[in-house]
């Protein structure tokens, strides 16, 4: 099996490696299912001060990264690589992270996420080092640091032996493109609010139809840019025309 690899390159080691060490991605990394590698590129820092940034040629706001120690840091890593991995940049001027990103990004052996802070990182070093630049979507946030984590979770939980079998099992009944049923548990009366017949019916048939008319009705109302896309039978079609013209 693969032994995935994430290296990330950050200001803030800490906040990734804790992040990350929790839930089902610190249960995965317990089994050596995949590794972590954090890196603090302060410790590439050429200065006494232990520097990383230094003011914008042209003036400006804030502070930019230098690019050395952002190089040596990145050259440390792909030393222990066996061959050059793909580099990510965490940037709000990225493409939009999306799960078939993930998918395809799973399929590495190893990956190099590059974490910024200020105003950003010389551009050379990101020109000469960087395969990919992704954003998690559009919204400011203060680092790359949980745009990593987003994606570090995601990517993991795809490789096989991440997720345990019910786990897994519920993902695959997410790849028809709709969003889940709604589910209850004990009581059967909460809140003056009853669990939905049918599921105490014991009738699986009739089960089925009504989660998948449920996952329907959900994605229709919650999130109609989704059916587009969705794989949808001439039977949900026809539920769909239902709920449009009541
Ligand atoms: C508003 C002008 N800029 C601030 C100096 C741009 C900016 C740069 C860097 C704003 C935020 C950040 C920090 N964000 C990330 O590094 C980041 C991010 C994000 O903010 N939103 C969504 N995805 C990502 S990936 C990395």
């Amino acid at each position: 099996m693969r032994n995935m690899r994430f290296h990330v390159m950050t200001l803030f080691p800490d906040m990734v490696s804790q992040g990350l060490a929790s839930s089902i991605t610190g249960r995965a990394l317990e089994k050596e299912i995949f590794s972590l590698n954090v890196v603090n590129i302060r410790d590439y820092s050429r200065d006494k001060h232990r520097h990383v940034d230094d003011y914008p040629y042209g003036g400006g706001a804030g502070m930019v990264m230098q690019p050395d120690p952002v190089y040596d840091c990145y050259a440390d890593i792909v030393k222990s690589c066996g061959k050059k991995p793909r580099v990510i940049y965490m940037t709000p001027q990225g493409t939009v992270f999306s799960q078939k990103i993930a998918q395809e990004l799973a399929l590495e052996e190893e990956l190099v996420f590059l974490c910024g802070h200020y105003e950003g990182i010389d551009d050379r070093v990101l020109e000469e080092i960087v395969t990919d630049y992704l954003s998690i979507g559009d919204y400011v946030l203060t680092g790359g640091e949980l745009p990593a984590m987003v994606m570090i979770d995601s990517i993991s939980r795809l490789i096989p032996g991440v997720l345990n079998n019910k786990e897994s099992a519920e993902y695959e009944s997410f790849q028809d493109g709709l969003l889940e049923y709604p589910q209850y548990t004990r009581p059967e009366v909460y809140h003056g609010m009853r669990v939905p017949e049918v599921l105490l019916s014991g009738h699986h048939a009739n089960i089925e139809k009504w989660r998948h008319e449920q996952s329907l009705k959900r994605t229709f109302l919650r999130r109609p840019d989704l059916l587009d896309r969705a794989c949808l039978s001439p039977s949900d079609k026809k539920y769909l025309e239902g709920l449009k013209n009541p």
